[in-house]
């Protein structure tokens, strides 16, 4: 059966300009600085997002490790949120090998607000870890797929840095968030010390992230990359459909806002109760209708539609460039 398959925007495939561009890239050792692609998408990520610098990493968690062991040293806490992926989903690489300690912030909509933060630091006391980092995450994965404002971002992030924090955005869809409050991404980034963003997800290149901060930053983030076995050689291969992603597929990423939503109406036409979604990720309650969420994610996998569990009783379903306006007609169908 050829399944509709909504587990991630992660499963887009490459387009046919950005083999094209893979296979006739210039490339060069970029351990030595020498890889031309790699440094005009590490210059063209920094402008976009208005800072100084930027380093090419294989993935999110990569660049969100090599960003948590940059601002901190072992046996630092830090503040996240807690549905947050970092701690979620990124196998305790803050513990395991930056020897953090996490400090989770619940909150109800992903967003972090000064008080929260002001209640979660501690006071200085010889017992007490310190505090140094705090994370943010936008759009918020867990909270399905939410948008957090320029303006929720700036006042944490003041907050913080008031208390002598360092901030890191997991921008991992900062493109979506971005394009659904119709703000300049800049405007996310200004008020962070470092932000992490994917290529790979709705922007559809095959590999990578970028980690965004002052030059300083980058440098010793490089050094961190390198000790993670993260110095990639040729890798302009893989940097110039990342050229692609980031000058030509974000402004289609609206049409997989208008999808979530479309579908979103479909689910809810068959009794679903779900998150209304802001952006492409869409989060459906389970109960009243199933035992659990993976019984919910093998009854959609029956007709032909994939989805992942989140949760106990909440799965996911994430539109993408490889999900048509059609596509998502067919799930009323496939559902009647
Ligand atoms: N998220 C993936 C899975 O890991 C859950 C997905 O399918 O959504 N930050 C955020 C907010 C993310 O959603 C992801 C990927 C990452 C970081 C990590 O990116 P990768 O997969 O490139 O390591």
């Amino acid at each position: 059966m050829n399944h509709l398959d909504f587990r991630s925007d992660t499963i887009t495939h490459p387009t046919e300009e950005m083999r094209e561009a893979a296979a006739n890239a210039k490339v060069g050792d970029d351990v030595f600085g020498d890889d031309p692609t790699v440094n005009e998408l590490e210059q063209i990520a920094a402008e976009k997002m208005g800072k100084e610098a930027a380093l090419f990493v294989t993935s999110g968690t990569q660049g969100n490790l090599v960003s948590v062991l940059g601002h901190t040293n072992p046996g630092n806490e830090v503040i996240l949120e807690a549905d947050s992926h970092i701690y979620h989903y990124e196998v305790g690489g803050i513990s395991a090998i930056a020897g953090a300690i996490p400090k989770l912030i619940q909150t109800e909509d992903g967003n972090i607000t000064p008080e929260m933060l002001e209640n979660a630091l501690r006071p200085s006391n010889i017992h007490f870890p310190d505090t140094s980092l705090l994370c943010l995450e936008n759009t918020h994965n867990r909270h399905g797929g939410i948008a957090l404002s320029p303006h929720s971002i700036a006042e944490v992030a003041r907050a913080a840095h008031d208390h002598g924090l360092s901030v890191h955005l997991d921008g991992a869809r900062i493109f979506n968030a971005a394009i659904y409050h119709n703000v300049n991404v800049k405007e996310y980034a200004k008020e962070v010390d470092t932000i992490q963003f994917c290529l790979s997800k709705g922007l559809s290149a095959p590999v990578g992230s970028l980690v965004a901060g002052t030059r300083d930053f980058i440098e010793k983030a490089r050094k961190i990359r390198k000790r993670l076995g993260g110095g990639m050689r040729q890798a302009g291969i893989i940097a110039a459909p990342g050229i692609i992603a980031l000058t030509k597929m974000v402004d289609r990423l609206k049409e997989d806002h208008d999808n979530a939503r479309k579908l979103a109406e479909i689910l809810k036409g068959h009794g679903y109760k779900i998150i209304e979604p802001q952006t492409n990720i869409l989060v459906v309650y389970t109960d009243g209708k199933f035992e659990n969420s993976d019984e919910a994610v093998d009854f959609f996998k029956s007709k032909g539609i994939l989805c992942v569990p989140f949760g106990p009783n909440r799965i996911r379903f994430t539109t993408h460039r490889m999900i048509s306006a059609d596509d998502i007609k067919r799930v009323d169908e496939l559902l009647s």
